[in-house]
């Protein structure tokens, strides 16, 4: 039997925080574990350091479903997005070493493809509806099939979603910036552009819209109804589900697809949205919902009724949790659809490999294990640097909901 006997916690930051977690066996194999929770990253580096490293020093690494249950329901406090989100880097890094033992890609080992290659949706956004849309056709450009629009409300100074410079990063200050948040003028504006976005595109390519928890439940349903003839391939995360029966008052006011759960990271999150057939599409992460092991069973739940996966990708996920997502994805029956906005190309300094882009699909590497490497030469020129995802306040100063 091989053992564990190092679990290191790596920080990098080539452009933004990523952590990772590096496990090494006796017989020198290293596993590779995502653990990036933006504007939480130290929180889930100690919580790793501290509190899980040492337990898994001794342990055989082939024993993932074990090891998982250990760490989950062995620990008097569980679920949360931090746990959940240290309990991943672990699975990952174990199925990572599972796959170079057997010499063999994830995905094989999770019962083999599916499908060809995972379908995948990138973001476009802009200030203005022109600036969206000379961003839509840049995507269009780079072959995305499908595409998250996001443009600026008229008064609504720093929308959230919206890029700054060439690449979309909310997460751009040391300390949360303050924005302005209206949500009249959102619900005015919004069906109007989304519907110069799905005029100016081929009807054939998937029209998707993030509304970030900023509406209540009716607000929510009112939006939906406003949109239906756009037939947008979803809505996302209408209204906050901590409370997740108000997603039935959506569900009855209209037929526009929903998606959430990016925030979310059990399927103890996400059991009455599914089990009720409230939303549509799930979309619980890799890196923040305990790994492959944890959302292999959400997905397969899901599947039952009818409930597609559409997992959270976005460039704060580190390539690694990227990777071990469309692994995951190319398995299961009740695919729908992955995030990807892709990386700054420094990124690819400190991470190689992981899955290719081709026209609008991401297909897993063949190597053995997630198919991805950290260079931990690279990863130490970049050092960690905090940064922040605005908060939202209304005109009269009240807090918003993210
Ligand atoms: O950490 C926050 C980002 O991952 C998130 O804001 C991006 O909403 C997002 C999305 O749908 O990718
Ligand atoms: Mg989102």
């Amino acid at each position: 039997m091989d053992t564990i006997v190092a679990a290191d916690v790596l920080i990098t930051c080539p452009s933004r925080n990523f952590v990772t977690l590096k496990i090494t066996t006796a017989d020198g194999v290293v596993g590779w574990g995502d653990a990036t929770l933006n504007g939480r990253e130290l929180a889930v580096a100690s919580y790793l350091r501290d509190h899980v490293c040492p337990l898994l020093i001794g342990r055989d690494p082939a024993r993932i479903e074990d090891i998982w249950n250990y760490l989950f329901k062995g620990v008097y406090w569980r679920r949360g997005p931090m746990t959940m989100t240290a309990v991943a880097a672990v699975d990952l890094a174990l199925w990572d070493i599972k796959g170079k033992v057997a010499q063999m890609p994830v995905y094989q080992l999770l019962g083999g493809a599916a499908r060809q290659a995972v379908l995948v949706y990138t973001h476009a956004s802009g200030a203005d509806v022109p600036e969206l849309l000379e961003d839509v056709a840049a995507a269009r450009g780079r072959g995305f099939r499908a595409i998250r629009a996001q443009a600026g409300v008229p008064g609504v100074a720093g929308t959230y979603g919206v890029k700054h410079g060439q690449y979309y990063e909310p997460a751009n200050a040391a300390l949360p910036e303050e924005q302005h948040w209206d949500t009249e003028a959102y619900l005015r504006f919004a069906p109007d552009y989304l519907g110069q976005v799905r005029d100016f595109l081929d009807s054939e390519v998937a029209l998707l819209h993030d509304i970030h928890h900023r509406l209540t439940p009716l607000e929510a349903a009112r939006f939906g109804r406003s949109v239906e003839d756009l037939h947008l391939f979803w809505m996302e995360d209408p209204t906050p589900a901590d409370n997740q029966e108000s997603f039935r008052l959506i569900r009855s006011h209209t037929i526009t697809p929903i998606a959430t759960g990016e925030v979310l990271s059990s399927i103890w999150d996400v059991k009455q949205l599914i089990a009720e057939q409230l939303i549509d599409y799930v979309r619980l992460s890799v890196t923040h919902s305990g790994g492959i092991t944890h959302l292999r069973k959400v997905f397969n739940f899901a599947e039952l009724y009818q409930v597609r996966s559409g997992s959270h990708g976005p460039s704060d996920i580190s390539p690694i949790g990227q990777a071990g997502a469309v692994h995951l994805d190319m398995t299961i029956a009740n695919f729908g659809i992955q995030e990807f906005m892709g990386y700054p190309q420094i990124v690819s300094e400190v991470f190689h490999g992981g899955p290719t882009y081709a026209d609008g699909y991401l297909t897993p590497s063949e190597a053995p294990g997630l198919g991805i490497e950290y260079d931990e030469t690279a990863a130490a020129r970049f050092e960690y640097s905090p940064k922040y995802l605005p908060v939202a306040r209304r005109a009269d100063g009240t807090v918003h909901d993210w």
